[in-house]
């Protein structure tokens, strides 16, 4: 047979890297980064290629598994809807909605069948208990960005093929290639701006990988970003370096900062941070003089007790020194298709809430439609009206992922029915009652919702399926919407794609009103994912507006670009006002419900640190927790290894190689150490997503080397209380030989 070749967005990581696959007898034989590419211009890192071993990996699901007498068995996708029917409604009958749950994980960002059909589950359940990922991750930078540019993907990102001075705190891009910046081959990019004489400056409780390569590295106590910050602004205002660049008849609230901020001068933060106040004055003196800069910021800053907090200083810093929306400074992307901020009126919007309802048993504040993942477990246990008895995952695997892992385990098994939708069954899915595997990503067509709208340089990319599909499995929209159907009492036997239809002429009518009936016929012979996608790019900012403008964007365009790299829509530009969404049409600098929260953060001043505090950390060969069964990433040197500082090593007498037993209260876990002059004294790091030891799951090559699990060691009490988002660092441990 011939070889083909192939062109696919890469799902595995938030750089979507464009590869090119190159397949004979419907086998993949080569896997290499696509030159021509207009994102990523050939880049990959190792991860790309084990999409082979994904495709061909044993142990993942082709077929439904319903679970009879605590025993998985294989079903056909009828049975299996069937025993959903036969479950599902019921319990709603008896409970209510608010007895059922669904939680949406890290891999349906990379989907566009999950990202957008998920939300239609959640509304045919009608239930207020919906968690993701991002409570474990990025919620905090979202409330921040959306409370001051109005909507929660609007984030500022740094113009790095244009900028002379990079900050960045709390992220690790070598390892992790970007997060909320999408950003393929930061590496280069990087080099790029040091051969320019320009400077990358980091700041992490670790020296990185990130940071051995930088011009400057400063350890920073873990979960002190929000003092070292405040007295970065303290010193703008202290020495009469505020400037507002361009943006100035747009913001609102620099007085107001000025006043919160005035506890925190440098002197007053120093010891938290573990840094000196001429570090931090030196840091805020360059950040203003610098003409094009930007403070980049990301995990490290968001999983924490002042995750929102920090995240707003980052863009009060960008604000106040003149980089906000300046070349060279932070940019926003202008998106193909589904931005909010190229939607509506330009300049003016509803902004965010919070708030809307509350978890049940803690009281946490709802956040963009969400409670925290962190509360699921005691709504599960805890009796009473409301109590969640159902549950539905979506490609996540909490039991590894969230704190307190073990506490949730239990929890799943008291549930009276769980579906997962997933293509394992891991340390989660072992607890369903059914499991729907979904496509292999080779097997679907791909283009990226959210990362777009945080890409480096704007574009428009497609990937049609690679390799056909199994006969008779589903796509996993369609697996979606039959669960919803089946919820709303239509039967196991609805019509997915009738369903869709009928839903798609509703939302047309909502949208398009009058041309809704021209928009349908526009569209005809599209459906699911496809269909919404060619709406969005036809009614988005560079569309075809349906005919209006005929050299404007639509799918089929955007196909046919797929082989030659995608469509360039070129450097980001300078957007505000025309992207602001917030109710005063102007950059909100002072939201009271973050002056309120620093507060808080001013009383709390004076706090000791704990002596011994454990953060996490990402390896190029990972992700979270899903990809250890892959034997390409699985082989070479263990990576679940804590690293400890040599002097910490010798005060607590644990050895190089051997284990350690690391304990928070009554929680423990028993880690493998690595001594390390790349640790901060005081701090441990261990990665998550390990911890592959549990029965019942079927991950073979992972089993092999589990791991320890982190978050078998975190508090699920512990959240920032704005945002909701979990605390994963800077926890107080103690350390022993084991
Ligand atoms: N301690 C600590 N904990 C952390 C973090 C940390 O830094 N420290 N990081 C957090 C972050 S940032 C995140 S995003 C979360 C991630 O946590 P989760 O969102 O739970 O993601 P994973 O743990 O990677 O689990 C992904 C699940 O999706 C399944 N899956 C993979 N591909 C597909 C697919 O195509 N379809 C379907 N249906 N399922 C699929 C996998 O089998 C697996 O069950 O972890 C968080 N947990
Ligand atoms: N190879 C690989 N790539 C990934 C992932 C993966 O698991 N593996 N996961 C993906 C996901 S879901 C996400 S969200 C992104 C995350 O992308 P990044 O944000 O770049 O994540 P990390 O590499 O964990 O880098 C976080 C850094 O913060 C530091 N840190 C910890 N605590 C603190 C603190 O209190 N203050 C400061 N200043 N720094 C701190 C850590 O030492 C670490 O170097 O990565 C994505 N990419
Ligand atoms: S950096 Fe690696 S995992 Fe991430 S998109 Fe690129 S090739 Fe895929
Ligand atoms: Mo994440």
């Amino acid at each position: 047979m011939t070889e083909t070749t192939h062109h696919r967005i890469c799902p595995l990581c938030e750089a979507c890297c464009g590869l090119e696959i190159k397949v004979r007898d419907q086998q993949v034989v080569s896997i290499r980064g696509h030159e021509a590419d207009v994102l990523s211009r050939g880049y990959i890192c190792p991860k790309a290629v084990a999409l082979k071993d994904l495709h061909e990996d044993p142990d993942r699901l082709r077929t439904p598994r319903i679970k009879r007498n605590g025993v998985f068995v294989e079903a056909t996708w009828e049975e299996a809807f069937a025993e959903i029917e036969k479950r599902l409604p019921p319990l709603i009958a008896a409970h209510g909605p608010n007895a059922t749950s669904v939680a949406v994980g890290n891999p349906s960002a990379h989907k566009i069948g999950l990202l957008t059909y998920f939300g239609k589950l959640a509304r045919a359940l009608g239930t207020k208990n919906v968690f993701s990922a991002s409570t474990l991750d990025q919620m905090p930078k979202q409330l921040a960005s959306g409370l001051m540019f109005g909507h929660w993907l609007s984030t500022a990102l740094p113009d790095i093929s244009r900028t002379e001075l990079l900050l960045v705190i709390g992220a690790n891009p070598l390892a992790s290639n970007g997060s909320m910046w999408t950003v393929p081959d930061f590496k280069g990019k990087a080099k790029a701006l040091q051969a320019r004489g320009g400077q990358l400056v980091v700041i992490d409780p670790r020296r990185t990988e990130t940071a051995a390569m930088a011009d400057a590295h400063h350890f920073i106590r873990p979960g002190a970003d929000v003092f070292l910050l405040a007295a970065m602004v303290h010193t703008l205002f202290a020495e009469g370096l505020v400037t507002l660049g361009r943006v100035a008849e747009w913001v609102k609230g620099t007085d107001e900062v000025k006043a919160a901020i005035a506890p925190f001068t440098p002197e007053a933060v120093a010891t938290r941070c573990g840094m000196g106040a001429d570090t931090i004055r030196t840091l805020a003196r360059q950040l203003a003089r610098t003409p094009r800069a930007a403070v980049y910021a990301r995990i490290g800053t968001c999983t924490q007790e002042y995750g929102t907090l920090a995240s707003w200083l980052v863009d009060v810093l960008n604000t106040l020194t003149g980089h906000l929306d300046m070349e060279g400074g932070m940019l926003f992307a202008k998106s193909a298709a589904f931005a909010s901020n190229t939607a509506g009126k330009p300049g003016v919007g509803k902004g965010v809430s919070t708030g809307r309802h509350h978890a049940r048993v803690s009281g946490a504040p709802e956040v963009y439609g969400e409670l925290p993942i962190t509360c699921l477990a005691e709504e599960i246990e805890t009796p009473g009206e409301g109590q969640i008895r159902a549950l539905i995952t979506v490609a996540t695997n909490p039991v590894l992922s969230s704190p307190n892992g073990p506490r949730l385990a239990a929890a799943l098994e008291q549930l009276d029915f769980m579906v997962s939708l997933d293509i394992y069954l891991n340390e989660t899915t072992r607890h369903a009652d059914v499991i729907l595997p979904g496509l292999s990503p080779l097997e679907d067509m791909h283009y990226d919702v959210a990362f777009p709208q945080l890409s480096w340089r704007n574009h428009a990319r497609y990937s049609p399926p690679v390799l056909p599909r199994p006969e008779g499995q589903p796509d996993e929209w369609q697996t979606l919407l039959k669960i919803a159907a089946i919820a709303k009492g239509m039967g196991a036997q609805a019509d997915a794609n009738a369903l869709d239809d009928a839903q798609f002429e509703e939302d047309a009518q909502r949208m398009f009103g009058p041309h809704a009936a021209a928009i349908v016929a526009a569209t005809q012979g599209l459906r699911g994912p496809q269909r919404t996608l060619d709406v969005a790019l036809r009614s988005g900012p560079y569309g075809d507006q349906f005919g209006q403008k005929p050299e404007g964007l639509n799918l089929a365009k955007v196909m046919l670009a797929n082989e030659s790299g995608g469509i360039d829509l070129g450097e980001l530009q300078p957007r505000i006002p025309e992207m602001l969404r917030t109710p005063s049409g102007k950059v909100e600098l002072a939201p009271p419900l973050l002056l309120q929260d620093l507060q808080r953060a001013a009383q709390d001043l004076r706090r000791p640190a704990p002596d011994l505090v454990i953060i996490g950390r990402r390896d190029v060969r990972t992700n979270n927790s899903w990809m250890h069964n892959l034997p390409t990433l699985a082989k070479g040197p263990f990576r679940c290894t804590a690293l400890v500082h040599p002097d910490d090593a010798a005060r607590h007498g644990v050895q190089d190689g051997a284990l350690a037993t690391l304990r928070n209260g009554a929680r423990s876990v028993q880690a493998q150490v690595q001594i390390s002059d790349q640790m901060m004294p005081g701090v441990v790091s261990l990665p998550h997503g390990w911890g592959h030891n549990l029965p019942g799951a079927q991950l073979r090559v992972a089993a092999e080397r589990p791991g320890a699990n982190i978050n078998a060691l975190l508090d699920d009490q512990l959240r920032d209380p704005l945002s909701g988002n979990a605390v994963l660092g800077g926890v107080g441990i103690s350390m022993e030989a084991a």
